[in-house]
């Protein structure tokens, strides 16, 4: 009985806070988006992002290329509640962790970010540009959805 006890008890007040321990938190469903391209092509890869309300997201960008890029989306902040923005290192070790509402992030050449978010209201063709000068003009502007039932 005492054993049943301890079990109950654990999962009851242990299990939510193991949870939140997990150095990885909750399970994000993976998004990749790049940056600008290794040959130097001034452009998102994929131009278009969808999200669905209801998942929690894990959006990892990437810059491959040789220039420095911004992903920059005003209106998507709006629209998601950020959990926190992961800084990597080269060797894909977290360096920084950044929490509280972002809507712009320059990534450095062979850098990557990965940001985890919940969507929170449903979003048509956000924008999504680069604001390094001439890069927009250039093709660097994308869009990004996020949809669900009302
Ligand atoms: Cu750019």
């Amino acid at each position: 009985m005492k054993n049943l006890i301890f079990i109950f008890l654990s999962l009851v007040l242990i299990s939510p806070l193991s949870y939140a321990d997990k150095p990885h938190g909750p399970k994000a469903t993976e998004v990749t988006i790049n940056v600008g391209t290794s040959d130097g092509a001034m452009k998102f890869v994929p131009e278009t992002l969808t999200f669905e309300r209801g998942t929690y997201y894990k959006l990892v960008i990437n810059n491959p290329s040789a220039d420095e890029h911004y992903f920059t989306s005003d209106a998507f902040a709006t629209h998601i509640f950020t959990r926190k923005v992961e800084v990597m290192d080269a060797n894909g070790k977290t360096v920084a962790e950044i929490h509280g509402a972002i809507n712009d992030m320059e990534l450095k050449p062979g850098t990557s970010v990965e940001w985890f978010f919940f969507p929170m209201t449903n979003g048509n063709n956000l924008k999504l540009f680069c604001h390094k000068k001439g890069h927009e003009e250039q093709g660097m502007v994308g869009n990004i959805n996020i949809v669900g039932d009302l």
